[in-house]
């Protein structure tokens, strides 16, 4: 069992802590919380970068290693960092679990090291037609990583 932690901070007063867990070469499961974000859908990604230096900026783009799409979370042409949404209740926060089978912990396509990212708005994931859709979702600003 390999366990990876990414705390969550922003100058927005958003904050919160994502664990991560994969048994052997099986999917990982993403559990986390996050308080002080409005209420709705929110992107969720894991950005290339764990560079936070300034701010969220740094941490790059989502993290694809195999070139493709930005898509959803299902997609077969999806960019491996690409966790779709999470759904933050009318108290501002947060709890959620995710499976996902393309963000290993170990090996040369591992997360570890890299960001997570929440952002300000949905992610349209790929489908909104938006010129932004199919590079980031068009959810908006980066307003909480770690
Ligand atoms: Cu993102
Ligand atoms: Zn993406």
């Amino acid at each position: 069992m390999v366990k990876a932690v990414a705390v969550l901070s922003s100058t927005a007063g958003v904050s919160g802590a994502v664990y991560f867990t994969q048994e052997g070469d099986g999917p990982t499961t993403v559990t986390g919380c996050l308080s002080g974000l409005k209420p709705g859908l929110h992107g969720f990604h894991v950005h290339a970068l764990g560079d936070t230096t300034n701010g969220c900026m740094s941490t790059g783009p989502h993290f694809n290693p195999g070139g493709k799409e930005h898509g959803a979370p299902e997609d077969e042409n999806r960019h491996a960092g690409d966790l779709g949404n999470v759904t933050v209740g009318e108290d501002g926060t947060a709890n959620f679990s995710i499976v996902d089978k393309q963000i290993p912990l170990t090996g040369p396509h591992s997360i570890i090291g890299r960001a997570v990212v929440v952002h300000g708005d949905p992610d349209d994931l790929g489908k909104g037609g938006h010129e932004l859709s199919k590079s980031t979702g068009n959810a908006g600003g980066r307003v909480a990583c770690g």
